[in-house]
């Protein structure tokens, strides 16, 4: 293996050189090198000043995360710091990409910092589960302030370079070669011999907070609702405090204790399962990189409803031409002003500026001509949800579309292989299921049809990913991974309340376990009455929320729905607890007390074993698939991982048992635990042992 650090020389400067690819990841080998190449140098008396850099798509992103959890090795990243901090020439880090993380915290161990414009830099271990680790609660306030640097170790997110230079983060951005414009930004150091002066004793910054410390709550209290139930942000606000009023050596042996706390608890376990579980998903076995996706560069969607609007919005989004079709003008006009109020008000919430606004509208052809799809490279079709029309439309657009042209469908639970049936260019069907809102939800499920070509199924996952998706490749079935696990949710949700639980109970045992909202305000939101007429379709009733929707209470658009509404605030209803309790008796269900822990159990160890169920029939490829649908598409807490991971900490013979004694309760089928977690569960395994034995 060659060395991952290399240093070669300009002159009387000493360019040292991270190649650790993909991302210059601080793995044991890299921090030793870094190290002895900075030994090297500070003790070779011809050098003068070191450049420290990276080589390849991005300078240092970070720590090892796949090193978490092992035994630690020294050199720690500290001690490189530390080295690097006592060195008494120049030292200047110059960087490109993404110095995220510990690799931040190594350019901050230097006295200088140029960067090339692109970077962006950040301290994103908040999104770990994680705090900075070596040193960066306490040298990024001394560098820009605690006002900046609360906020971006609370939300993780990066900063543009030419914000790292207002703040002070950054001393120069150099246009053109980067390396050589370190090395004169290194020259011109020794030429005026410019002060050395070390981020850890720099004070400036911190002196008008530690004179008013009163304001640090006040920074604080700005940024509290992030804190909520993880314990990462609450360890962040004490570490960073510590620069208020402790010598920062003493300070970072406790961010250090802070964060080795945090490395080993579940709640940073689950959200780095979640950082490769996402990486994993839009893997696809039998789908290498030797197949080369299609060229997209003009899209079409059919439907200008909620969902085709928010489709063609995330083409727009990245610069890609879109086509929308509608049946009549007014469907159209209605379509296109849903879309421009959107932007309008990203434009008031400053995420999209004004100027671009009228660009952005020009990427939109919206028309009630279905022959301009012609030119399209990708159609998606959001149409009403309906097998005999999306048959309709597939066999027209079979014959409009130009030859390989993809040939998507967003349909959310029927058959796409019936619906690839009706052309005769099966391969280049393929399901792309967006979730509403679907120009913010980030989940994409694409549906692989038994005959969905390879590059097609690549070249969806290739543009999931340029409009900014998580993409994950799920198979066919009814409601694919996510709706099919919702679906066992719902069905024990509606259940709950006929057996004494109230809507509130429900929907407040789920956002104390980390859901953003729980089913029956989710139900509110989305509107009762579109799931009362789909049933009604089909001949099924919901006695609750079909009493609900008969009475005209549709959810939040009709002010009234399992809660009432000012506004967007929700309050419990009496008249619908007696509606439910008249529910209870009409079913012959004698109601009871429902504890919470009764209400998690219920509603999440089904969607386990549904889940079990997917994994067994090959819908989803690995548990982890599951787990980054549920976190992207429902909210699941990324804190707890994902159904699956969650279900590996519960443990799975806990769960089949609870579930065996539910389906001996109920009658229930249903319940009845999967082949695959009743296998688990006897042998003592888990979901992610599966992952790793497939992976072998
Ligand atoms: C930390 O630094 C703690 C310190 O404070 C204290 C220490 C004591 N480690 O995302 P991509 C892999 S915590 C290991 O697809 P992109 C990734 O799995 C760390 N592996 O590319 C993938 O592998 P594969 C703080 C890593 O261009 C490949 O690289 N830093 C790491 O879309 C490409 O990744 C972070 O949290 C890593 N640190 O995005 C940054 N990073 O090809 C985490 C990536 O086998 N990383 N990999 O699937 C990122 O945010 C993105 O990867 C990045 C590139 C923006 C860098």
């Amino acid at each position: 293996m060659t060395d991952p650090v290399s240093m070669r020389r300009d002159g009387n400067v000493a360019i040292i050189t991270i190649d650790n690819p993909p991302v210059n990841a601080l793995r044991h080998a890299v921090r030793k090198g870094i190290l002895d190449n900075v030994i090297a140098a500070r003790d070779d008396a011809s050098i003068e000043a070191i450049v420290l850099t990276g080589a390849g798509r991005t300078f240092v992103a970070g720590a090892d995360i796949t090193e978490f959890g092992k035994p630690p090795q020294s050199p720690h990243l500290i001690e490189v710091i530390a080295t690097l901090d006592d060195v008494k020439k120049p030292t200047i880090a110059a960087v490109h990409g993404t110095p995220l993380g510990g690799g931040l915290e190594l350019t901050m161990g230097c006295h200088f910092r140029v960067a090339a414009p692109g970077t962006r830099l950040g301290l994103p271990e908040i999104k770990l589960g994680l705090i900075p680790g070596a040193g960066g609660t306490q040298r990024l306030p001394r560098l820009v302030g605690i006002e900046k640097a609360l906020p971006m170790i609370l939300s993780g997110d990066p900063i543009s370079a030419k914000d790292a230079l207002a703040a002070g983060l950054v001393d120069d951005i150099i246009e053109g070669d980067l390396v050589a414009g370190a090395v004169k930004f290194a020259r011109s150091v020794l030429a005026a011999k410019r002060p050395l002066q070390r981020v850890k004793d720099r004070e400036d910054k911190l002196e008008d907070i530690r004179a008013n410390p009163a304001k640090f709550d006040e920074i604080v209290a700005q940024h509290a609702k992030k804190t909520r139930g993880l314990h990462a942000p609450a360890a962040a606000i004490e570490a960073i405090r510590l620069t208020l009023d402790t010598p920062i050596d003493e300070a970072q042996k406790k961010e250090r204790d802070l964060f080795l706390k945090l490395v080993v608890g579940e709640q940073s376990k689950s959200q780095r399962h979640i950082f490769f579980a996402e990486r994993e998903a839009g893997k696809v076995p039998g789908i290498g990189k030797d197949v080369a996706p299609r060229e997209i560069k003009k899209a079409a969607v059919i439907g200008a409803g909620t969902m085709g609007g928010g489709i063609a919005m995330n083409f727009a989004n990245v610069g890609i031409p879109v086509t929308i079709v509608e049946t009549s003008e007014d469907a159209l006009k209605r379509g296109m002003a849903t879309i421009e109020k959107n932007y309008q008000m990203s434009v008031q919430r400053g995420s999209l500026k004004a100027e671009d606004l009228s660009k952005r509208l020009a990427l939109f052809t919206p028309t009630t001509d279905l022959n301009a799809i012609k030119d399209a490279d990708i159609v998606i079709e959001a149409v009403f949800e309906n097998m005999p029309i999306k048959k309709e439309l597939f066999g027209r657009l079979e014959a409009i579309a130009k030859p390989g042209a993809v040939l998507a469908t967003n349909t959310s639970y029927l058959d796409v292989n019936e619906i690839a049936q009706v052309t005769h260019r099966i391969g280049d069907v393929v399901g792309m299921h967006f979730f509403s809102p679907a120009n913010v939800m980030k989940l994409l499920e694409i549906v692989r049809g038994k005959d969905t070509a390879p590059d097609v199924l690549a070249t969806a996952i290739v543009v999931g990913r340029a409009i900014k998706k998580v993409p994950v490749v799920v198979g066919v079935c009814h409601g694919f991974v996510g709706n099919r696990m919702l679906s066992a949710r719902s069905i024990e949700a509606e259940k709950l309340l006929l057996e004494g639980a109230l809507p509130q109970d429900v929907d407040g045992a789920l956002t104390e376990f980390g859901f953003p909202m729980g089913p029956f305000a989710m139900s509110d939101l989305a509107g009762i009455d579109v799931g009362w007429r789909s049933r009604k379709e089909r001949g099924v009733r919901n006695e609750i929320a079909d009493t609900l929707a008969e009475a005209g209470r549709f959810g939040q658009k009709t002010g009234k729905g399992f809660y009432l509404y000012e506004g967007r605030s929700a309050r419990p209803d009496p008249e619908v607890e007696k509606l439910i309790v008249d529910a209870s008796v009409r079913m012959g269900v004698k109601r009871r007390q429902v504890s919470k822990e009764e209400i998690i159990e219920r509603l999440i160890y089904p969607m386990v074993n549904e889940g079990a169920r997917i994994l067994d029939e090959g819908i989803a490829t690995r548990p982890g698939d599951i787990d980054v649908i549920w976190l992207y598409g429902y909210g699941f807490p990324a804190w707890r991982g994902g159904p699956m991971h969650w279900a590996d900490t519960v443990g799975l013979a806990k769960i089949r048992d609870r579930l065996k004694e539910l389906a001996k309760e109920t009658g229930d089928k249903r319940h009845e635990p999967a082949a695959l977690l009743n296998r688990l569960a006897d042998e003592g395994g888990t979901f992610a042992g599966l992952a790793t034995a497939k992976a072998a």
